[in-house]
């Protein structure tokens, strides 16, 4: 039996009335899985609780950024201790040169770190670098690779870009694309052909080490030697855009798992610890081009917020003190094992791929290794699955293109409680 959800019911009928589809972000909005979003009330460690009390076992994390669960209490101790000394002072302040700090001492290729409030700013603004500093303007990304709503990059987007089947925006002037090429992930013959046809007009190669936006897809060895190569001998920049993988799937993200060394790094998520920060950093003599120092123009007026750079500080001060990654990845592997063995029993063609804590789940017979393959997913039957999952406290990603994330508070009892639902979700299909 369902549980309850008036309350949910009627929230979502007030905010559709004064945001566009009841929502300030459309990877929330269940387009994909049908239904209405649940309105929720509060989180607590590995919980979330809905408008209508009902609890769930929260595998999104708000998208990344919670690897330490929901209101974690260094976190909060953090914030509430700075907010009293007020929010804003549009002057800088030392928290923004401890979190530098910190993302320096996680990331041997970062020497130097612009903040910014969001992982779009980040990625937006890597890539005016990148062309600034090259004084190129041709910039690759991968399909179903997600980096933000920019305009040159919504090209093909994952995330909520591919849930609504909107490869390309409308208000995207064709411009703003014109000089975006678009390759297949994972694609090494087609990176090698472009960089022949166009190597010295390459600004930049922008990609998601781990992609999680068209669910998750691992690179392969192969791709990001070519994605290293490739640019070093061409004088194009390589951007790792780390937002979702950086501090999640090792505390120097994937460019430590996989022994890469990128040009630029794009970060946000879990940097922020839930409050919205982003950051772009890289080798010094390219980022001492980013204005004051140098001419490339960016700004923001709550870039570096003092509040955000202490929770963000809290998060990394304490992934850094007491590094979760081995356990986390025990329990996500346990998690990702059980489904795979309860999904063969109930005979359902699917596919699990997990890096560390980034997990998906595809209902879909064979290995998704791109766009093309992920968007093969039976994903009426993820949505089914989605709610039957729900309908037994278990809340993941309203969507077939994105990762699942456990946090360090998703203890064995939390994963076995999660088996317990998924194998009568999957008797149910
Ligand atoms: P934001 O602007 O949403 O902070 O970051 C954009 C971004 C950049 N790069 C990567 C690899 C990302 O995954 C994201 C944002 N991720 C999506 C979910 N996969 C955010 C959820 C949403 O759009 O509401």
């Amino acid at each position: 039996m369902p549980p309850i959800r008036v309350r949910s019911r009627e929230a979502f009928e007030r905010a559709s009335r004064v945001l566009p589809g009841g929502v300030n972000s459309p990877a929330r909005a269940f387009g994909a899985v049908g239904g209405q979003p649940l309105f929720i009330a509060r989180g607590d460690g590995p919980y979330l609780y809905d408008v209508d009390g009902n609890q769930y076992l929260d595998y999104i994390g708000s998208w990344g950024p919670l690897i330490l669960g929901h209101a974690h209490p260094r976190v909060v101790k953090a914030v509430e201790e700075t907010v009293r000394r007020g929010a804003s002072f549009g002057a800088p302040c030392e928290l923004e040169t401890q979190l530098a700090e910190l993302i320096i001492s996680a990331l041997p290729s970062v020497e130097m770190v612009r903040m910014t409030s969001s992982g779009t700013e980040a990625s937006m603004s890597a890539i005016r670098l990148a062309r600034g500093f090259t004084h190129r303007d041709f910039i690759v990304k991968f399909a179903g690779c997600y980096h933000g709503h920019v305009d040159s990059l919504l090209v093909q987007a994952g995330s909520s870009a591919t849930t609504l089947g909107v490869p390309n925006s409308p208000g995207v002037p064709h411009g703003c694309t014109a000089d975006t090429i678009v390759l297949p992930y994972n694609d090494v013959d087609g990176l090698t052909e472009t960089f022949q046809a166009h190597g010295q007009e390459i600004a930049c190669v922008i990609v998601e080490p781990i992609a999680g936006n068209m669910g998750l897809v691992p690179p392969t060895p192969e791709f990001l030697t070519a994605l290293s190569e490739l640019t070093e001998s061409n004088g194009a920049l390589l951007i790792y855009d780390e937002v979702m993988t950086g501090f999640r799937v090792a505390f120097g993200g994937a460019q430590q798992l996989y022994h890469q060394s990128p040009d630029l790094t794009v970060l946000g998520k879990i940097l922020g610890g839930g409050f919205p920060v982003g950051a772009f950093g890289g080798r010094e003599d390219v980022m001492k081009q980013v204005m004051p120092a140098g001419p490339v123009f960016q700004a923001g007026t709550l870039s570096g917020n003092p509040v955000a750079m202490a929770a963000g500080v809290a998060t990394l001060q304490e992934l850094r003190d007491h590094p979760p990654y081995v356990k986390l990845d025990e329990l996500s592997k346990r998690l990702t094992d059980g489904l795979h063995r309860l999904a063969d029993a109930a005979g359902v063609p699917h596919q699990v791929q997990r890096v560390g804590s980034m997990w998906t789940f595809f209902f879909n017979p064979d290995p998704v290794t791109d766009y093309d393959s992920a968007k093969k997913c039976d994903t009426t039957r993820f949505g089914r699955f989605f709610w039957e999952m729900m309908d037994r406290g278990i809340y993941l990603p309203c969507s077939q293109f994105e990762a699942a994330f456990n946090s360090i508070l998703h203890a064995e009892k939390h994963i076995d409680q999660t088996l317990a639902a998924a194998k009568e979700a999957f008797a149910s299909l």
